[in-house]
């Protein structure tokens, strides 16, 4: 079997995504999720003029080999565009295997570890009396844990809360330059104890309960937020600071018990192998559109395995079906597994990306059709052109640019 075309296909059902389809000379393709939110058009640049190209030919089967190709052969290696591009690759490539042995993923990366696969759930609103009643909706859907977001008062708008009744989506294609929103360290945590003690107290304490800091603390800062909800058990504070300093992760530890994910924004090994091999965190979130696909991704997860160190991938709604259903082969079969983040798609989404997986009670199950389980719908894709949007950027209330 050779390699004959490969298509990037840009489309915007609601919000942009990036797909790549491989086609080979046996009619058997496969697709790969290549989203990076707000950077969309250089991934799609990046392998159309640069790894295309390189693919016509290439026996769809090497697949090690092929990601070597790509990642060594690139030179400058590593970074969020490159690897979401080599990832897409990788994952068609996945999905060319499983199709032409007529098996889901899952089965040819060792089969089920487990029955189904635990997710969590976005519950936010502006006040805690609103989190509340959305927390009791997922509960009532079955959800063994949460994350859990709210506005802070005196801020007029934060990271993680949508406004009212809409699902959240923080890149704006509304807006011709990204949106700029104000943030207050001591506002935020005078306020994040109050809304974890109240959960807790009303929904008692085995529901995990999961909140997204964003990168926006220092590590003290993060110590004081771990420590201060401590009494709550929270199942895990994500991103507490930013990672580039994974050395500064030790001072979080050296002060607080609670749980600590990171690595959405990772896309190699490299970036959390420090983090790993020293237990600075207790899971990882790198997902397989950001981290070099499901080849790069079950290296990532075989060494935190080595460390107690679980999976956490990210699953927000900017990373596509094709990667939900990819990262569903993976949270099945891994030892290591510990949750996957799921925010249900839109129905314009899902009729662009027609998909197998399936979820009830708190648990997704990953398609047992050959490949992925997943498909691209080319004429409905054509529907969606493209429409620029950029995340927020966040400034301090003096106007200091700060993490968003
Ligand atoms: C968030 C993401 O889901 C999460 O944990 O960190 O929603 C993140 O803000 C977006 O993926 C950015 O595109
Ligand atoms: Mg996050």
């Amino acid at each position: 079997m050779r390699i004959t075309s490969a298509k990037v296909v840009v489309t915007s059902p609601g919000r942009n995504f990036v797909t790549l389809k491989i086609e080979t000379d046996e009619g058997v393709y496969g697709i790969g999720d290549a989203t990076l939110n707000g950077r969309e058009l250089a991934v799609a640049s990046y392998l159309t003029e640069h790894v295309v190209p390189l693919l016509i030919g290439r026996d769809p089967a090497r697949i090690e080999d092929t990601w070597q190709y790509l990642y060594q052969g690139a030179y400058w290696r590593r970074g969020p565009v490159t690897m979401s591009a080599i990832a897409a690759v990788d994952t068609a490539l996945w999905d060319i295997k499983g199709k032409v042995a007529g098996l889901p993923v899952y089965q040819l990366l060792g089969g089920r570890s487990r029955d189904g696969v635990t997710v969590y759930g976005h519950a936010s609103a502006e006040t805690t009396d609103g989190l509340l009643k959305e927390v009791d909706r997922f509960v009532a859907l079955g959800y063994k844990a949460v994350r859990i977001q709210t506005g802070v008062p005196g801020l007029p708008s934060t990271y993680g809360v949508g406004h009212a009744g809409t699902t959240y989506e923080p890149a704006n294609a509304e807006s011709a330059l990204p949106e700029e929103s104000a943030w207050s360290t001591e506002k935020y945590l005078a306020h994040v104890p109050s809304v974890f003690a109240q959960v807790r107290a009303e929904f008692g304490p085995t529901l995990g309960l999961l909140h997204d800091v964003h990168h926006r603390l220092t590590p003290i800062e993060a110590a004081r937020l771990g420590k201060s909800l401590e009494p709550y058990t929270p199942y895990w504070i994500e991103d507490p600071v930013r990672a580039e300093l994974q050395e500064g992760f030790r001072l979080i530890r050296q002060h607080t018990t609670t749980p600590i994910a990171v690595g959405e924004v990772f896309n190699s090994i490299w970036d959390c192998q420090q983090l790993i091999q020293e237990q600075l965190i207790d899971f990882v979130r790198t997902t397989v559109v950001h981290a070099g696909g499901i080849t790069h991704l079950r290296r990532i997860f075989d060494l935190a395995s080595l460390y107690h160190v679980r999976s956490g991938s990210h699953g927000a709604t900017d990373l596509s079906p094709v990667c939900l259903s990819a990262a569903l082969q993976l949270d099945i079969s891994i030892p290591n597994f510990g949750l996957q983040e799921y925010m249900p798609h839109s129905a314009e989404t899902d009729a662009v990306f027609p998909h197998g997986y399936t979820f009830a009670d708190g648990y997704l199950q990953p398609s047992d059709e050959p490949g992925l389980g997943v498909d691209l719908d080319e004429e409905a894709a054509a529907e969606y052109p493209y429409r620029p949007a950029y995340l927020p950027v966040n400034r301090l209330e003096d106007g200091t640019v700060h993490p968003w």
